[in-house]
């Protein structure tokens, strides 16, 4: 009897390399080169884009609401984010579900009624990324996100994906994710994968964590950039860059973050983006405001609005 031939040595897996964050403020100043580095690379990032004292503000209002519903540590000044493991885990998987931010969506509905998170994407220095990158008038879509990742035993790292099938509109679409406070990677940070963007829309099958869908990945793509983001600092990238969420190392911690899309006021946008992230209504999410320059303020500019397209998030399979 021939001995039969061992089966090949599958190839060595290629080591995940997991190189920093380059920060991109030195190129505001120098249009084409900004927009060279976003092609070349998928993303942007920027320390210290934010003001801290404006982004700590928003940080002790989300704080604040994490505190009413009983999930926060007591003894903590107003941005201590020790998260109290066993009240949070007192909420069942469907009142955390009918979410995926991690906290229940009456607590998400607050953080959704506040004036202030509302503003913060509308800041001139994150204008002035856009502004400069797209050298036209800037839309920001209305339909931002607040990520208020518990350790409720539910919450599962958002998986990699693209933005686009979930937001559509122009692929031109940029999304801006800032940590609210300081976020070091073992907090569970985002994380790109780059020059993926330019593989264009990529197909999708379900998956745990926030949007329910993953681009599952080839061997080679292991370009993973991350970094310990500080307070103020923000990532950029467009729609079809992949991106996921690290591990958050901790059982009694809060991930703070916000997530907001702009892209040129001229290229088409899908109107979901100007709907809220929430059942609320603008009207209930302007009830409580100090000032009205915010309210509907993308309805005075002359948007051309696209299709929905449900295929974008039908399953199919990945050809590597
Ligand atoms: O913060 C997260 O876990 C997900 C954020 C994200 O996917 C985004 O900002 O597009
Ligand atoms: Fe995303």
């Amino acid at each position: 009897m021939p001995t039969p031939t061992p089966p090949p040595t599958p190839p060595p897996a290629r080591p995940i390399s997991k190189a920093e964050f380059v920060d991109s403020t030195p190129l505001l100043a120098d249009p084409a080169a900004l927009r060279a580095r976003a092609d070349e690379d998928g993303y942007l990032f920027f320390r210290q884009r934010l003001p801290a004292d404006e982004v700590l503000a928003m940080r002790a209002e989300m704080l604040a609401i994490v505190d009413r519903h009983g999930w926060r540590q007591p003894g903590q000044d107003a941005l201590g984010g020790l998260i109290d493991y066993d009240a949070i885990n007192r909420l069942t998987e469907e009142e955390m579900h009918r979410t995926d931010v991690g906290v229940t969506a009456e607590a998400y509905h607050e953080v959704q009624r506040l004036e202030r998170f509302h503003r913060l994407p509308h800041h001139p220095r994150l204008l002035e990324i856009y502004r400069t990158l797209f050298g036209r008038e800037v839309l920001v879509h209305p339909r931002h996100i607040a990520r208020l990742v518990t350790p409720h035993t539910c919450m599962v790292p958002t998986p990699p994906h693209q933005d686009f099938p979930y937001i559509q509109g122009t692929t031109q679409t940029w999304t801006a994710w800032f940590p609210v406070g300081d976020c070091p990677r073992s907090l569970g940070g985002l994380t790109v994968l780059r020059a993926s963007h330019r593989q264009g829309y990529l197909p999708v099958q379900p998956a745990k964590g926030a949007g329910g869908f993953a681009v599952p990945l080839c061997p080679a793509e292991t370009e993973w950039i991350e970094g310990d983001y500080a307070t103020g600092d923000v990532l950029t990238f467009p729609s079809y860059t992949i991106h996921k969420a690290l591990r958050c190392q901790f059982k009694d911690r809060v991930r703070l973050s916000m997530d907001v899309r702009y892209q040129a006021a001229d290229e088409p946008v899908e109107s979901r983006s100007l709907q809220p992230h929430c059942p609320l209504t603008w009207e209930q999410i302007y009830a409580g405001w100090q000032h009205d320059d915010l309210k509907y303020y993308w309805r005075q500019l002359p948007l051309q609005l696209s299709a929905w397209d449900d295929g974008y998030l039908k399953p199919q399979r990945r050809i590597c």
